[in-house]
């Protein structure tokens, strides 16, 4: 009895109240300009050559303790860049909260179809208050660019974003980890900050938890 006494508090003690999030980011963007490559990146931390070709969506679960009581579960739709995927597109986009629109910046053919993609988008998915979601562009396979093309794309970036309605971009290379961290952590506070009315907030009692630890599976 007095054992049963000491332990309820002390028990009370470890119990905090914790929000805990799921939101859907879509990756989105042609065929081969590196969506898989930097999903893997993000949530395994490597970069595989000769990876399979996703065929219609990929799933990457990667779970961060946002702030001390906020853990968030993001669940990566790596959608495949062909055609038949798109007609599915309305299915596939359901619910998201945000967008990573990945066009190759080796190839400028990509990022008409990174604007095709953002329009399809905004016309299928938007947060409650009718607003789009926060969508970033990524400039993937920055490694193959010498520094000055990189300087001179900025310019036309910045405009591209503002005409397609980006929250903004980010030049990245899956293969030499360059700012993939960056982006998600990004979109991650723009999900946060913009869509926190839209959010079904779930509050849960359990357990403290360490910060910073990160839990990852993928799936195929
Ligand atoms: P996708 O999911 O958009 O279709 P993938 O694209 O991730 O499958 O990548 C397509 C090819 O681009 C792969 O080449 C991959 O290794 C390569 N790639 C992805 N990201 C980068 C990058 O940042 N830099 C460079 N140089 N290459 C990248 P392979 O030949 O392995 O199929
Ligand atoms: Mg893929």
């Amino acid at each position: 009895m007095i054992r049963a006494v000491a332990w309820i508090p002390l028990a009370r003690s470890r119990m905090a109240l914790c929000s805990d999030q799921l939101l859907k980011v879509l990756v989105i963007g042609d065929v081969r300009v590196g969506k898989t490559s930097i999903v893997l990146r993000y949530v395994k931390k490597s970069f595989i050559e000769n990876y399979k070709t996703t065929i219609g969506v990929d799933f990457a679960l990667k779970t961060l303790q946002w702030e001390p009581r906020t853990v968030i579960r993001l669940q990566f739709w790596d959608i495949a860049g062909q055609e038949q995927t798109r007609a599915m597109s309305r299915v596939f986009f359901k619910e998201a909260r945000g967008a990573l629109v990945v066009f190759d910046a080796s190839d400028w053919s990509t990022l008409e179809s990174a604007a095709q993609w953002k329009r399809d988008l905004d016309s299928k998915v938007t947060r409650d208050s009718g607003q789009p979601i926060p969508a970033l562009l990524l400039a993937n396979k920055c490694d193959l660019m010498e520094r000055i093309d990189r300087e001179r794309m900025a310019p036309s970036l910045d405009e591209f974003c503002k005409d397609n309605y980006f929250t903004g971009w980010f030049e990245t290379s899956a293969k030499e980890d360059l700012n993939i961290e960056e982006a998600a952590s990004f979109l991650v506070d723009q999900m946060m900050s913009q869509g926190q009315d839209d959010f079904k907030m779930k509050d849960v009692i359990k357990p403290e938890e360490k910060t910073g630890q990160s839990v990852t599976a993928l799936c195929c």
